[in-house]
C-alpha cells in the first residue's frame, strides 16, 4: 500500500495566500493569526510541496517603501533556497484596494486603469526576480453590479489593450512569462468580465500574441457557473492553452469556497486528476483553496496535506482503472471501431463523401444497442470507492 506521502518531484503548490488565509469572511473576522512568508515556505516545504505562488501584496504590503520591500524579498529568498522550494507562478493583487472597486484594467476611470498596468509591471519585476515563468491574471474586480455605466463593449477592449501592453512588457524586459487568465464567474462583483474557459479561450485568439496567453482554469470557479471542470480543463488541454491549474472544491451554487481538493466532489476530481495524468500536463498542481474557518493552524496543516494527499491517492485510483481488465474491456466495448467507415470519414474526398452518402446505415440497431455506461460507471464507483 503506498503512503501517499508527497515529493517535490509531484509538482505541488500553494498560494502565500492560502496557506496564510486567516479566516476572515464578509459576516465575520479572522479567526487565525497572519503567518509570516518565510515560516509558510518552512512548512510547505516540511509537508512535501514543490513550491510556493504570490500576489505581490502576499509578501510586499502596497504601501511598503522600496528598503522595506527589498528586505522582505531578500528574507523570503533566503527561507527558499534554505528549504529549496521554488516560485513557479506570480500575480497582481488588483482587487483588494479600493481604488479597484470598479474594475482595474476594465475601470471606467483611465487614472485606474493606468495604475493597474504600473502595478502589474512592478508584480511582474517582482516575479521574475523570485523565478517565476507563468503569471497569472485574475480579473476579480474586472465586472459590474450594474450595467448603467454602458462600458461593457468598452472594458472589453481595454481589458485587450491591457493584456497587449503587459505582453509587450514582458517580451520587453525579457522576462518571457507565459500568462494565464483566471476565468470566474462571480463574486467579488456580481457579473465578472470572461467569466469561463470558453470565454477565455475566445477571447486570447483576439489578442495581438495569443501565443503567450493560455488559461489557470479553477475547480471552483467552473463549478460556480453550474460547469463541470473537467470538462472546461479538456478545451484547455484540446487548444494546448493548459498553462496552469487552480486545484479545489466547491459546493454547487453557494458562495466562493475554496474547499479542500476533493472534498466536496470526489469523483469530479478523480476524472480531473485522470486528465492531467493523462494527457501529459506537467505544469504545477496548485492549491487555492484555505482551511475552513473553524480551523486552528494545526488545521491548516491539515488541510495542505490532505490536498496533497487525496490529488496522489486520486492519481492511484487512475493508474488503476488503466490496469483494471473489466474496467478496460467495458472502455473497449464503449468505443464501437468501424475500420470500413473510418476510413470513409477520416479524410474528406469526393469519393469517400460518394460512399459515405450511399452507405446504409442500420438505425434501427444504432438506436437499439446499449453502450455500458451504468456497468462501466459502476465499477468506477467501485474503484473509487476502494472495494476493487
Ligand atoms: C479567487 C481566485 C484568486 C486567484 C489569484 O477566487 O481564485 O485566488 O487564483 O488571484
Ligand atoms: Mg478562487
Ligand atoms: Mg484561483
Amino acid at each position: 500500500m503506498p503512503d501517499f506521502t508527497p515529493t517535490p518531484a509531484d509538482k505541488f503548490t500553494f498560494g502565500l495566500w492560502t496557506v496564510g488565509n486567516t479566516g476572515r469572511d464578509p459576516f465575520g473576522e479572522a479567526t487565525r493569526p497572519v503567518l509570516k512568508a518565510p515560516y509558510l515556505v518552512e512548512r510547505l516545504a516540511a509537508l512535501g510541496a514543490y513550491g510556493v505562488n504570490l500576489h505581490d501584496n502576499d509578501l510586499v504590503p502596497i504601501d511598503a517603501t522600496a528598503a522595506q520591500r527589498d528586505a522582505l524579498v531578500r528574507e523570503f529568498q533566503q527561507a527558499l533556497s534554505d528549504h529549496g522550494l521554488v516560485v513557479p507562478m506570480a500575480t497582481t493583487n488588483l482587487f483588494s484596494d479600493p481604488a479597484f472597486k470598479d474594475g482595474a484594467f476594465t475601470s471606467a476611470d483611465a487614472r485606474v486603469r493606468a495604475y493597474a498596468l504600473s502595478k502589474t509591471m512592478h508584480a511582474m519585476d517582482l516575479g521574475a526576480e523570485l523565478g517565476a515563468s507563468t503569471y497569472v491574471l485574475w480579473g476579480g474586480r474586472e465586472g459590474t453590479e450594474v450595467d448603467a455605466g454602458g462600458k461593457l463593449l468598452d472594458a472589453l477592449g481595454w481589458f485587450r489593450d491591457s493584456l497587449n501592453y503587459l505582453a509587450e512588457y514582458s517580451e520587453s524586459q525579457g522576462y518571457g512569462y507565459r500568462f494565464a487568465l483566471e476565468p470566474k464567474p462571480n463574486e467579488p462583483r456580481a457579473d465578472i468580465f470572461l467569466p469561463t474557459v470558453g470565454s477565455a479561450l475566445g477571447f486570447i485568439a483576439t489578442l495581438d500574441r495569443p501565443e503567450l496567453f493560455g488559461l489557470n482554469p479553477e475547480f471552483a470557479h467552473e463549478t460556480m457557473a453550474g460547469l463541470s471542470f473537467p470538462h472546461a480543463v479538456a478545451q484547455a488541454i484540446d487548444a494546448g492553452k493548459l498553462f496552469h491549474i487552480d486545484l479545489n472544491d466547491q459546493k454547487m451554487g453557494r458562495f466562493d469556497q475554496d474547499l479542500r481538493f476533493g472534498a466536496e466532489n470526489p469523483k469530479g476530481a478523480f476524472f480531473l486528476v485522470k486528465l492531467l495524468e493523462e494527457s501529459g500536463y506537467a505544469g504545477p498542481k496548485h492549491f487555492d483553496a484555505h482551511a475552513l474557518r473553524t480551523e486552528d493552524e494545526a488545521g491548516v496543516w491539515a488541510f495542505a496535506r490532505g490536498c496533497m494527499r487525496t490529488y496522489l491517492i486520486l492519481r492511484d485510483k487512475v493508474q488503476r482503472f488503466a490496469q483494471d481488465a473489466e474496467i478496460q474491456a467495458a472502455l473497449a466495448a464503449y468505443r464501437v471501431r468501424d475500420a470500413e467507415l473510418e476510413a470513409l470519414t477520416g479524410t474528406f474526398t469526393p469519393a469517400n463523401a460518394g460512399a459515405l452518402k450511399a452507405h446504409a446505415f442500420d438505425r434501427a440497431a444504432l438506436g437499439t444497442r446499449g453502450p455500458g455506461l451504468e456497468a462501466l460507471d459502476q465499477l468506477t464507483m467501485e474503484l473509487l470507492l476502494g472495494v476493487r
